[in-house]
């Protein structure tokens, strides 16, 4: 049978496909967890990959012809256990909030107690929020960032995991500026007897390219996106020591999931020879050295970075010394109009809730694939204040639109096109 010739009457989706590129490439990408994946990531994200099923892992499929599906998702695993030094390595989780329900599977029951950083001070939902299956399944206690230094309290940490005596102590974060060592989290987990989880969603692209501490060595599971700073396809991996290999691979499929995405795992596969290029570790360097420079911009221009400033490859601004009446909602709605794109993040103690917050979170990834470098993340820092101060005036928010839209020009981010 031909396929029906009306799917997508008048390319309404082929147009809107196209809108959104127009929108990617014309504007400022500065959400931290986002990046441009490259167009061979695409090309297998896209290709008749799509089409099989193959429940089961390399060699034990419950379906037949799985043969070349056996050989792309091996080369995968190989990839990745090869790029972080892992003993195990499962490619199949739909994304990291499905790898980290699949961890806790593994390593813990329903209702153990885990210590997790709070969500309000740069957790995830899956670190136990209660409106989380991690949170309603499991017996979270949060931990938090300091007052004074907004940084991790290890000694609250040490406090909390000897007072509850938890089987597992999660670190990693989706919005906290500073570098985590990994090793004092694993001291702590072995003097209370506890798993070590750290969620390295984003920051496996720092990692990979040897900028940010490797926490492989210490910790049980590590978890993580493909798609952030690893410049990947959209979805999770999970990496563990050789003792947990049978209950992660049982807890990934059949525990959680069923039929692998193989279209997604080939583009892993590219993404993961991609990360071990001397080009991706000037890459995730530039990333660290352009975060760090918007950040000093950004202070110039009147905005408090929580913490002081940044270790990776984002940033929490504090909106409130720059005008108090701005909500993180607000400022990402009028930024979004002058074709900057990032969003509403609350600092930590925040008096504003989760829908609008006092702050918003600022990343690198993106302009650091288009090539951008020191100065234009001063440029980027101006056209931030220029836009928020400006928020009242159409004309200056078209004025700073178009200079935006001629930054990104200069930088495109598929030079060859996709
Ligand atoms: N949505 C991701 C982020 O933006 O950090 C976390 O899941």
């Amino acid at each position: 049978m031909p396929f029906p010739s009306d799917t997508d009457p008048d390319l309404e989706v082929e147009r809107l496909i196209a809108d959104e590129y127009a929108r990617q490439t014309t504007g400022l990408q500065l959400i931290a967890s986002e990046n441009f994946t490259s167009p061979a990531v695409m090309r297998a994200t896209g290709s008749v990959l799509t089409n099989k099923y193959s429940e089961g892992y390399p060699g034990k499929r419950y379906y037949g012809g799985n043969k070349v599906v056996d050989s792309i998702e091996s080369l995968a695993i190989e990839r990745i256990k090869a790029l972080f030094g892992a003993d195990h390595a499962n490619v199949q989780p739909h994304s990291g909030a499905n790898a980290n329900m699949c961890a806790y599977q593994a390593l813990i029951d329903q209702g153990d107690t885990v210590l997790g950083l709070s969500l309000d001070h740069g957790g995830h939902l899956t670190h136990g929020s209660p409106v989380n299956a991690s949170g309603k399944l499991y017996n979270f206690i949060p931990y938090k960032v300091k007052p004074g230094d907004e940084r991790i309290d290890m000694d609250q940490v040490r406090d909390l995991a000897h007072e509850h005596k938890p089987r597992l102590i999660v670190t990693g974060t989706t919005s906290y500026p500073r570098r985590i060592d990994p090793e004092p989290f694993k001291v702590i987990a072995d003097e209370v007897g506890a798993y070590f989880l750290y969620d390295a969603a984003h920051l496996a692209g720092l990692i990979a390219g040897g900028v940010y501490p490797n926490p492989v060595p210490y910790a049980d599971v590590v978890t993580f996106t493909t798609h952030k700073t690893l410049r990947g396809p959209r979805g999770g991996c999970i990496l563990s020591k050789a003792e947990h290999a049978a209950a992660i691979d049982k807890s990934v499929f059949p525990g959680w999931q069923g039929g692998p995405l193989e279209n997604a795992i080939a583009g892993k596969a590219i993404a993961f020879r991609e990360a071990q290029s001397p080009q991706f570790r000037e890459y995730a360097k530039q990333i660290v050295d352009n975060a760090s420079a918007l950040a000093n911009a950004l202070a110039n221009e009147g905005f408090r970075l929580v913490s002081g400033g940044t270790d990776c490859h984002l940033m929490v601004v504090d909106l409130r010394p720059f005008d108090a009446d701005l909500t993180g909602k607000e400022a990402q709605l009028v930024l979004d109009e002058a074709g900057i794109t990032l969003n509403k993040n609350t600092v930590p103690d925040d008096p504003r809730s989760p829908f609008v917050t006092s702050g918003v979170r600022v990343g690198t990834p993106s302009v650091t694939t288009q090539g951008m470098k020191e100065p234009e993340m001063v440029e980027i820092a101006r056209f931030m204040a220029r836009a928020l101060r400006g928020r009242a005036d159409a004309g200056e928010l078209a004025k700073v639109r178009a200079d935006v839209a001629a930054l990104c020009a200069k930088f495109p981010a598929y030079p060859q096109g996709v």
